[in-house]
């Protein structure tokens, strides 16, 4: 199965993604995950990367793109994915359908996962207690909240329109909205 997650920040794409990994056995590739190793090994592509990730910006589409196309060849890939924090806005969308059209792998679904702003203002801050990641910190929940409404959110219509979309309540426990998303990506499920 190919599968875009699609979600604010602290939506809980990674968290859900990790887990779909196991039940569908298949590779997790998160943007977001491919990027922070750059930034962490010092890469050129990192040192590029890493300011505008910490004021909670997106880094450019060429770099993204690129990466992504790199991990989306290699053989694990092969038969399946969960496309975690791509695409993020609308030309990351288009370049993203030419990408799987060129490796005749066409995406099965993308799922939403919808959360309230305030939700999810204080998931991101709770992790910022934890975990200490530099765009957990409030100035960048905040702008990272304002990119998505402004730059992710026309991606979710553009699914919409391809009648693939499953749009899904990411209010629960993580084990409630697992298994909302697991019953949408039955086989044989309608979404649209
Ligand atoms: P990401 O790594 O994608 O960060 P994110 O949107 O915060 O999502 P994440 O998956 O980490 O968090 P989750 O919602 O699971 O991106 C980071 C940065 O990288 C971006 O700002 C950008 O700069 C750059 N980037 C990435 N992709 C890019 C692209 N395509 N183009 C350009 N730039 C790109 O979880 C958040 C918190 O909520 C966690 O603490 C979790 O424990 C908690 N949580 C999850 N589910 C919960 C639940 N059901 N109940 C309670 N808490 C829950």
């Amino acid at each position: 199965m190919r599968l875009v997650l699609l979600g604010a920040p602290g939506s809980g794409k990674g968290t859900q993604a990790a887990r779909l990994r196991e039940h569908l056995q298949v590779p997790h590739i998160s943007t977001g995950e491919l990027l922070r190793a750059a930034v962490a090994a010092g890469t050129p592509l990192g040192v590029q990367a890493k300011s505008v990730m910490e004021s909670g910006g997106l880094v450019s589409d060429d770099i993204v793109l690129g990466m992504l196309e790199e991990r989306l060849l290699r053989p694990d890939a092969a038969d399946g994915f969960i496309l975690d924090g791509y695409p993020r806005n609308l030309v990351q969308a288009r370049a993203l359908d030419a990408l799987l059209a060129k490796i005749r792998q066409p995406m099965d679904i993308a799922v939403q996962l919808d959360v309230a702003q305030d939700l999810l203002v204080s998931r991101l801050s709770g992790r910022a207690h934890v975990e200490g990641r530099a765009d957990d910190s409030p100035e960048a929940v905040r702008k990272r909240l304002s990119v998505y409404e402004e730059q992710t959110a026309p991606v979710v219509d553009y699914y919409r329109n391809t009648g693939k979309l499953a749009c899904l309540d990411g209010v629960g426990s993580v084990d409630e909205v697992f298994i909302r998303i697991v019953e949408a990506i039955s086989p044989g499920k309608d979404v649209g």
